[in-house]
């Protein structure tokens, strides 16, 4: 195994377990408070887990369920404005410090920080999420920590597609033989491996039964992961 230069860490389930008790209930509230009587529940949520992007989920279960919304002229405004609402109550959720790291990962960062290990983001949540999470959870100044932050749209694909990966190996200046992903879903091994990258997956309970076939190594959580175990290939 090629000595690992830097560690890609996805974000949503990754870093943190964000989905069921964060990202959902926010959009829960974003859909009341606009008079929608749309409630994910957590088992229609890891079902909406299999179309990565915020607004892009909204539009998938709007064109499923409420048809009549979704052609609606005005309805790409909507999905807007819900999706800014969202981000205002998941951000407000993350910093009253509801949404910790999992086990191990802020040793696994403090530890690759030590060994030189260069640390970067490829996710598909929006960049204030990251940063807020970053902060309240991990350190204030931990953003910085990372060289690179890919995250939300500044890729037209978005996971499984393997743009956010390929944006972030691009501006690390490494190849991907370099480098390591770590995941919680089908969808992010899927872009990870179609970026040429190795990817260890730490699933959650949403991503639990999900096929991690090609994964270089799944674990539990990253709680037993060293840069030396990460080193030993
Ligand atoms: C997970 C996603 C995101 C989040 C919601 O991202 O697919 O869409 O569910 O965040 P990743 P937004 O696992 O790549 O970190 O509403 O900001 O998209
Ligand atoms: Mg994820």
């Amino acid at each position: 195994m090629h000595r690992i230069k830097a560690l890609i860490f996805d974000v949503d389930g990754t870093l943190a377990d964000t989905e069921r008790d964060g990202h959902r209930p926010a959009f829960n509230q974003a859909f009341a408070e606009h008079g929608l009587d749309w409630h994910w529940d957590e088992e229609c949520y890891d079902r909406l887990l299999a179309v990565t992007g915020g607004k892009e989920r909204i539009r998938h279960f709007a064109e499923q369920v409420a048809p009549a919304i979704a052609s609606h002229a005005d309805f790409d405004t909507l999905v807007k404005r819900l999706h800014a609402a969202k981000t205002t109550h998941y951000v407000r959720l993350v910093e009253a410090g509801k949404l910790p790291l999992r086990p191990g990962v802020a040793r696994l960062i403090a530890e690759a920080r030590v060994a030189g290990i260069r640390l970067a983001i490829a996710t598909t949540t929006t960049p204030e999420n990251v940063d807020a999470l970053l902060r309240a959870s991990l350190a204030p100044e931990a953003p910085e920590w990372f060289e690179v932050i890919g995250a939300g749209d500044v890729v037209p694909a978005k996971k499984p597609a393997p743009d956010i990966y390929t944006w972030v190996l691009d501006r690390l200046g490494l190849p991907a033989t370099d480098c390591l992903a770590v995941e919680d879903s089908a969808n992010g091994l899927r872009a990870a491996l179609g970026a040429g990258l190795r990817c260890l997956v730490t699933p959650t309970d949403s991503t639990r039964s999900q096929d991690f076939s090609g994964a270089w190594r799944i674990a539990a959580d990253l709680e037993q992961i060293t840069p030396a175990t990460l080193l030993a290939g």
